[in-house]
């Protein structure tokens, strides 16, 4: 099956044909980034464009999202590799009042994948529980994502509570999400921005100034 048979999978909602498909294109030597960036992510992509046309309904985007989730726990461990040094803990969670979490899974991943120990804290994580999460783990570092406009001043707020405790000479934080932008970021106070899951893990790096990991270099 190619690229474009397992994008029309995701956008029919079909978990166990796209999951089928990613079998045989991985057999066929399909790298997993490709079927990733070339058929999941676009196959939401345009799902959520049918659901803005009014094409789409709610349960058309939980199906497609089973879909995705599925397909990342299937990819996974072919993503994350096996880092053998530890870059430190990150603590990551979407936002209050946000339940959308595949682009935190892939960024969680990311990370994992360059050496980080990712406390993954979920969905509609409040700023209480960030601050609670960062205290006692002793993470450099804190990941924020968020897809809804709505929420977005739910990561103003956990910003702010981090700085109210205390933690902020103990902890970075980065931010991401489909409607987070740089300049966004500058705004709230946030040190990081991250576009996708891949320019996360550089920027995540960046602010504990690791070295690059290999895969960046090459
Ligand atoms: Co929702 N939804 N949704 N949804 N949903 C969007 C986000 C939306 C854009 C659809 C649309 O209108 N076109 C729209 C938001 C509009 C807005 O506010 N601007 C929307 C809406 C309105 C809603 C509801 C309100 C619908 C309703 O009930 N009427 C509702 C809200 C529920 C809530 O959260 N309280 C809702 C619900 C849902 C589902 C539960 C059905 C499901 C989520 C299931 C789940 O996550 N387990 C869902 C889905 C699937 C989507 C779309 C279709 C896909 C999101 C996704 O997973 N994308 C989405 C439309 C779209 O995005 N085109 C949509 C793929 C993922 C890989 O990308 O998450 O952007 P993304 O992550 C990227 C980057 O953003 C970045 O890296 C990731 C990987 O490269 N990134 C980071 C993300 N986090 C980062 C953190 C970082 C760094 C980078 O550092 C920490």
């Amino acid at each position: 099956m190619d690229i474009c048979e397992i994008r029309s999978r995701v956008i029919d909602g079909d978990a166990d044909g796209t999951v089928d498909g990613i079998r045989q294109a991985l057999a066929a030597d399909v790298a997993p980034q490709t079927i990733l960036a070339e058929a999941l992510v676009p196959g939401l992509e345009e799902v959520g464009r049918r659901f803005s046309a009014g094409d789409y309904f709610v349960p058309e985007l939980l199906l497609a999202a089973r879909a995705m989730t599925a397909s990342v726990d299937l990819l996974r461990p072919l993503l994350a590799g096996d880092a053998l040094t530890s870059a430190g803990t990150v603590v990551l969670g979407t936002v209050q009042g946000d339940l959308h979490d595949i682009g935190k899974r892939l960024v969680g991943i990311m990370l994992e994948g360059s050496g980080f120990e990712v406390i993954d804290l979920g969905t509609d994580v409040t700023p209480e529980a960030f601050v609670k999460a960062v205290t006692e783990s002793g993470a450099r570092l804190v990941g924020l994502s968020g897809l809804l406009s709505t929420t977005l001043p739910a990561m103003q707020a956990t910003v702010d509570a981090l700085r109210e405790a205390g933690l902020a000479d103990q902890v970075h934080v980065m931010v991401g999400g489909a409607p987070v932008t740089d300049t966004f970021a500058r705004e709230i106070g946030a040190d990081g921005y991250g576009d996708d899951a891949f320019t996360a893990v550089g920027v995540a790096r960046e602010l504990l100034n690791l070295p690059r990991s290999a895969s960046e270099q090459a």
